[in-house]
């Protein structure tokens, strides 16, 4: 009996089938190496370093670039890529290359390294190359693989992350923000965003970017991660760009999908909640409203909120003090709706952006209205509900001098505002629109109204009221 685990044990416990395979192996083994010193039958291929990741392999017609070593049995160097600083960049299998090399590199990982024993008959023959290689050379090549492609390939796109809610995928036309690092197959980063960072901002589908690009970013949604791979002929083809990008480069993007919009979209309403009873009065053009706000991007980074400020936001709706798109948003509320808003960047801060906000940044808002009052015509501080009184001046001359101070003027205003007669412009401190309003009225700035002023003034507005209509 032996041992467990000895070597006769182990071997007895194969199967026939593995055994078969075995003496397959050993005797492809034989077949190449020299035995015994005679000459190589094939070329010898050490695969010294294979990357644990190979998503594909040489084959036949493939482009490839790769740096190589060159040397004779004895070490001495013949030739070398790295001596003039370029890799090879052909297609194997089709006879461009000695067979040796031909045959050596099929089957080759991108990164991996390998050393090819390469027969005279596989490589330069009985002839050699004059000056350089001498007859019946055996030829010892180290090779280092560094991009494989195929004119047949098209764009791989893997997707890395894709987000559970996903409500509409980008199509041509699209406008789209996004964050991306730019690699070589082997690694090397010709371009990051994250270094500038600042998103790559593009349209879709329009030939503003590489063919490639166009192509793999169909059907992203935002917040998705996805990796394209693109060929040289749909990216910089043989020449390459810049000094980051060589010719015939296959070009790995790993993207990160920030927001996109399309410049034709709306303001997106959505309906968080409605307060249970109905309301009658919904918010419209020219309101006076207060509401909460908080805003952030589409990637979750919060920017501005109401609440950081402690009381809510007030707006007249319509009168451009709020972005286009809430001024619409902001519309149809009852008072305690709360709705979810997506505000595309031409209905928001546009294509240089604000403080604080990206260019051409989406911006999702949470709303709640507050509060709602009608609002004045543009332009108004005070309106009557009906018509003004016939004998206003002596109305508002409570002490009948002849003469309406402020005093006089402000009680007189806050009288027909408290019995509802009138109204003053919302949003603002009364004490201040009441001063305003006597400002206006005394027209000669002596800190009184005379009957002449308020006159003068009633009839321009008529005037104006006209000229409108
Ligand atoms: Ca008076
Ligand atoms: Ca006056």
């Amino acid at each position: 009996m032996f041992p467990a685990g000895s070597p006769s044990h182990t071997f007895r416990r194969l199967s026939l089938l593995q055994l078969l395979l075995l003496l397959q192996a050993l005797g492809r083994g034989l077949g190449r190496a020299s035995p015994a010193g005679g000459p190589l039958e094939d070329v010898v291929i050490e695969r010294y370093h294979v990357p644990r990741s190979c998503p594909r392999e040489v084959q036949m017609g493939d482009f490839v670039r790769y740096h190589y070593n060159g040397t004779f049995e004895d070490g001495k160097k013949f030739d070398s890529s790295y001596d003039r600083s370029t890799l090879v960049a052909i297609v194997v299998g089709v006879g461009r290359l000695i067979t040796g090399m031909d045959r050596g590199l099929m089957g080759m990982c991108v990164n991996e390294r390998r050393r090819l024993i390469v027969p005279p008959h596989l490589g330069y023959g009985s002839i050699g190359v004059a000056g350089l290689i001498p007859p019946d050379a055996t030829l010892y090549f180290d090779v280092v693989l560094l991009d494989v492609w195929n004119k047949a390939d098209t764009v791989q796109v893997s997707i890395l992350l894709r987000p559970p809610h996903c409500p509409r995928m980008v199509q041509d036309t699209d406008f789209v923000r996004y964050h991306y690092n730019g690699t070589l197959l082997d690694g090397t980063t010709f371009d990051t965003s994250y270094s500038r960072n600042h998103t790559y901002n593009t349209y879709i589908g329009q030939g503003y970017i590489i063919p490639g690009m166009d192509q793999g970013l169909q059907g992203v949604c935002i917040g998705e991660r996805r990796r394209i791979t693109v060929p040289p002929h749909l990216a910089y083809g043989e020449n390459g760009t810049g000094d980051k990008i060589p010719g015939s480069a296959v070009l790995i993007f790993d993207v990160h999908v920030i927001d996109f919009h399309n410049p034709a979209d709306p303001v997106e309403i959505k309906t968080l909640s409605r307060p249970p009873e109905s309301c009658n009065e919904t918010s419209k053009l020219g309101d006076f409203i207060r509401y909460h706000y908080n805003c952030s991007l589409l990637d979750g980074t919060r920017l501005f909120s109401s609440h950081d400020f402690g009381a809510p936001q007030e707006a007249t709706l319509g009168a451009n003090k709020v972005i286009e798109g809430l001024d619409t948003g902001l519309q149809g509320m009852c008072v305690g709706e709360r709705r979810q808003l997506v505000v595309p960047p031409h209905l928001a801060h546009g294509e240089s952006g604000a403080r604080g906000v990206p260019g051409s940044a989406v911006l999702l808002f949470e709303v709640e209205l507050v509060s709602r009052e009608d609002g004045l015509p543009t332009g108004y501080l005070f309106v009557w509900h009906k018509d003004p009184p016939a004998s206003l001046f002596e109305d508002m001359d409570l002490n009948k001098d002849g003469e309406v101070p402020p005093e006089e003027f402000s009680s007189f205003i806050k009288a027909q505002v408290n019995e509802g007669k009138g109204r003053l412009m919302p949003g603002q401190d009364p004490e201040k629109t009441i001063g305003d309003m006597f400002q206006n009225q005394d027209r000669n700035q002596d800190g009184k109204i005379t009957a002449e002023e308020l006159k003068l003034k009633s009839d321009e507005d008529q005037e104006r009221v006209h000229e409108e209509l």
